[in-house]
């Protein structure tokens, strides 16, 4: 059995968390991961409070176990979608895209534990001046918006830096992603991309098949020239902004290209024209399998690679 300080700290069996990714985490994923004993993790991003609140009642019926909320900060409805998270007394808050400093008082009067998402020493040193339980520290391999360094290198700075357990994210799928940010002090992993193939994610399957064909360079880099870049599945969206950013196309013009883009992937099924997020990791993933049958995998195959890094040493 894997156990680490963070199945203390969550209240849950493994040592694994979903990453909390927008229109695609949503209360059915979440309370399936729970239920297998990862945290399951419902991503707000920019929806509004009323459907925030009506992903966590759905939750809510299907497990009693803990699960989490992520709220993404440049979102309009965030101080709405904290009320809520408050008032449904969500046991986990992940944060991303800035400081949840403001909001930890309120979080706090339920019990919330409380773990921002960080991609640099800098900011880790500055969020643990608040009052938070964890943080997740996320690598460039990610989906979606990220930051600068590799896991493998930002983990065991970020460890060296503050006194709070840290969780990684970024290029774990498996176990052995798993073994090896333990390795470099995380308490446990956050796995995002790999649960988008989960049969319980309400991703569009063209999604999913973008994923399971992806091969080690398709989860590329768009939009640095805009200063908040994106890993982004190959298309003909990501050629058009390459091309848009080869011609010096403005930092505005970037950005407009991208609005709706991901609902048009995630839900409509559009993954030429619309933003298909996956980590470096979309090459591992080979099939579409329950949430508890990655679970029960990625934690079988760590203690694997454990027990052999054990043997090693004792020979
Ligand atoms: O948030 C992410 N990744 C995301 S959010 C997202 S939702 C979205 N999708 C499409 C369009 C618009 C939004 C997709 N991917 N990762 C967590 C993360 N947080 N990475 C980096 C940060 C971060 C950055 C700055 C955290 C804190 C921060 O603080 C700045 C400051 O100084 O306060």
């Amino acid at each position: 059995m894997i156990r680490t300080e963070l199945c203390e700290l969550l209240d849950i069996e493994y040592p694994i968390i979903q990453g909390g990714m927008a229109w695609v985490a949503t209360g059915e994923l979440a309370a399936a991961v729970s239920e297998a004993g990862g945290l399951g993790i419902i991503g707000a991003g920019n929806a509004p409070a009323d459907a925030v609140r009506e992903e966590i009642q759905k939750v809510k019926q299907t497990t009693d176990k803990p699960f989490g909320v992520n709220v993404m900060l440049l979102s309009p409805h965030v101080d709405q979608v904290m009320e809520v998270i408050v008032e449904e007394e969500v046991a986990v808050v992940t944060t991303g895209a800035g400081n949840p400093g403001k909001y930890i008082k309120d979080l706090k009067t339920v019990g919330a534990k409380v773990i921002p998402v960080v991609p640099s020493v800098a900011l880790a040193k500055r969020i643990t001046r608040f009052d938070v339980d964890a943080v997740i520290a996320e690598g460039n391999e990610s989906g979606g918006h990220i930051g600068q360094l590799t896991t493998t290198a930002l983990i065991p700075q970020i460890v060296d830096a503050i006194d709070i357990p840290v969780i990684a994210a970024g290029g774990v799928a498996d176990g052995r992603g798993l073994a090896a940010v333990l390795s470099l002090g995380a308490v446990g992993a956050q796995i995002g991309t790999r649960f988008v193939c989960a049969t319980e994610c309400i991703a569009h399957d063209n999604y999913k098949e973008a994923i399971i064909k992806a091969k080690d360079r398709d989860a590329i880099v768009t939009a640095r020239s805009t200063g908040h870049p994106v890993r982004n599945l190959k298309n003909k969206l990501t050629r058009q902004i390459e091309k848009m950013e080869r011609e010096d196309a403005s930092k505005d013009k970037i950005e407009e290209l991208g609005i709706g883009r991901l609902k048009r992937a995630v839900i409509e099924g559009d993954v030429e024209e619309g933003t298909v997020m996956a980590g470096q990791v979309a090459g591992m993933i080979a099939k579409e399998e329950s949430a508890a049958d990655i679970i029960a995998d990625v934690v079988a195959v760590a203690e694997e690679v454990l027990e052999k890094s054990c043997e090693l040493i004792s020979n």
